[in-house]
């Protein structure tokens, strides 16, 4: 702190806004343009989580927001860090998530002059986020913060963007200094020219510098749907025969509201399925949570409430919802509650929200017992299906049965991550999230390698949960590396990768239509070895009857603080035959 009570230097301005947001955990890799930022933000008791690649910094400030609900924060250097990134901001954008990505940039004077790494970061950024500022005076950076946390989290929640250039992040002696030492001292008319105008610019980036700046939270209103539209969602469940809800991750946007939504939907009695970060909301043994065959019953239902969820990919485009049903569409977005099917009844507003409020305009009005039953009838048929295909025995091991075998396993505070394609699609029929916020996917955007960055947003805004990192044998290729960030910060994943040496999701459908495997084929490499080398602890299975004990070991580990991946040698099935993302 100076004299007059302001921070030291940007980097601590930044930081103290951080610290006022109640940030625990900065993810980031590290570069010279952001070094004050890392140094005030340790200065100031928040975690410098250092990783292997700037997207694992922006998918773990990703996980964490969503978990929270405080804006996850990640640092990245100028240029080639900032590109790095784009992938894990469009996943967060899609996703709805709010972080906030502080950027590095050149100094202010020298931008456009072939300074280091110094490009034009907007339009590469400014598609994928809610907000972008690019900071030229120190007074500006606190009050840009602040508005930056704002935007992420209001409305649609999203990703945001700050840049901050470096001569903005050190004190203003070293920077004057600095900028006195370029300059030269040289007594020609030229040389005194550039010194006058340094010293000028100078002037400009410190002015009001001295004061401390304000960096308390703004607040933000959450939307919420008109009286009159719940009045007319109430009526229209109230007279359905078949009412049906699907809750998706935009109804948990208000992280800390998920208890009060589950006791919602149980007090409406109303057939329920989760998807995305809602999976898990209703726990593990809900008599209202059907898991299967949702086509069908989106086909049967007369009216069906969409929480939080777009009629995208994901439902089939709203294809199945009968024409003569009553749509209701709870969003945040206006865009996304029309989105490829006109709702009767358009929710806008939060779907949380929305839900509790009609539990209490309705109660259990809309209980329907024989529907329920009809549905709980197909849901036991398809687990039974599964039963049958998980006593299948092979050479190696079963993935139906690994997943039933985890399921007993995993631990009452278990989170799963969830990155790859057939394995981890498997794994989604069959594990059951314990509770809510408990299950993460990347989302609309489908990205794979999500899986290591959402582990370590996990473990930094769960500390103590059990997290288990379910990965494609290619997914895992994007992350591996992050073992070394694990083990460093002591952080026990636990890891399964799903090694059936491929790309099996994609080499399905290509073999069948187009005959050939290229570029679909992987290796069994030894990715617990791997780990290995890394300082983890690494376990192979080959066979189901290792399974069980294995799971054991690896719990064990990580409890005693372990990061640990499982390689895991699959056998071929057809259980996701058929099934074709586009
Ligand atoms: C970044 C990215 N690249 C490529 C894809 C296309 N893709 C979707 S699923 C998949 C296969 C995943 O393989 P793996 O992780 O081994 O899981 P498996 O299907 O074999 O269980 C691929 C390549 C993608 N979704 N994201
Ligand atoms: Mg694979």
């Amino acid at each position: 702190m100076s004299a007059a009570g302001a921070p030291a230097n940007g980097g601590d301005r930044v930081a103290a806004v951080l610290q006022a947001h109640s940030v625990n955990t900065l993810f980031t890799l590290c570069g010279g343009h952001i070094s004050p930022i890392l140094v005030a933000a340790k200065a100031r008791g928040i975690q410098v989580v250092d990783t292997r690649h700037e997207a694992t910094a922006v998918f773990a400030a990703d996980a964490s927001a969503r978990l929270t609900g405080v804006p996850g924060v990640a640092a990245v250097t100028a240029g080639p860090g900032l590109t790095n990134t784009v992938t894990a901001l469009k996943n967060a954008q899609l996703a709805q998530s709010p972080l906030v990505l502080l950027g590095g940039a050149a100094p202010t004077a020298l931008q456009g002059r072939g300074a280091l790494q110094d490009i034009d970061q907007r339009p590469l950024v400014a598609p994928h986020v809610k907000g972008i500022w690019r900071v030229r005076r120190v007074m500006d950076l606190a009050p840009v913060l602040v508005e930056a946390f704002a935007v992420a989290r209001e409305g649609v929640p999203g990703p945001v963007f700050v840049e901050c250039p470096v001569d903005l992040l050190y004190d203003e002696k070293s920077i004057r200094q600095w900028y006195a030492d370029a300059s030269g001292k040289g007594t020609s008319i030229p040389d005194r020219l550039l010194r006058w105008y340094l010293n000028r610019h100078a002037d400009r980036m410190f002015a009001g510098s001295s004061v401390a700046a304000a960096g308390d939270p703004r607040r933000v209103d959450e939307p919420s749907a008109s009286d009159s539209s719940l009045q007319r969602a109430t009526e229209a469940l109230a007279h359905a025969e078949r009412p049906l809800i699907i809750i998706g991750s935009q109804a948990l946007a208000r992280a800390g509201n998920a208890a009060g939504l589950a006791t919602a939907v149980a007090q409406l009695g109303v057939p329920t399925y989760l998807s995305g970060m809602a999976r898990g909301l209703l726990g593990t043994a809900s008599p209202l949570q059907m898991r299967h065959a949702r086509r069908e019953a989106l086909r049967a239902a007369d009216c069906v409430l969409l929480a939080g969820v777009p009629c995208d990919f994901r439902l089939d485009y709203g294809r199945h919802i009968r024409r003569t049903a009553t749509l209701i569409a709870a969003n945040r977005s206006a865009k996304d509650a029309r989105l490829n099917r006109r709702p009767a009844i358009a929710l806008i507003g939060d779907a949380g929200e929305a839900i509790v409020r009609l539990a209490q305009t309705l109660g259990d009005r809309a209980r329907r017992a024989e529907w329920i039953a009809q549905l709980q009838t197909r849901d036991a048929a398809r687990e039974a299906e599964i039963d049958a295909g998980a006593a299948r025995a092979g050479g190696h091991v079963n993935p139906m049965a690994f997943f039933r075998t985890l399921d007993r396993a995993a631990g009452a505070n278990a989170v799963f991550v969830a990155d790859g394609g057939d394995f981890v699609a498997t794994a989604s029929y069959i594990l059951r999230p314990r509770g809510p916020l408990a299950w993460l996917d990347p989302g609309a955007f489908g990205t794979l390698g999500v899986g290591a960055g959402f582990a370590l947003g996990v473990a930094r805004a769960r500390p103590g949960d059990e997290i288990w990192l379910i990965w494609g044998d290619g997914a895992s290729g994007y992350g591996l590396a992050e073992f070394d960030t694990f083990v460093r910060h002591g952080i026990p994943v636990i890891a399964i990768v799903g090694n059936d040496a491929g790309w099996t999701q994609i080499a399905r459908d290509q073999v069948k239509t187009l005959h050939d495997d290229v570029g679909t084929v992987l290796a069994r490499t030894a990715y617990h070895e791997v780990a290995r080398g890394f300082g983890a602890e690494g376990i192979e299975v080959k066979k189901d009857s290792e399974i069980a004990p294995a799971l054991q070991r690896a719990r064990e580990l990580a409890a005693a603080g372990r990061p640990v991946l499982v390689n895991v040698w699959l056998d071929k099935t057809d259980f996701r035959e058929g099934s074709l993302s586009m």
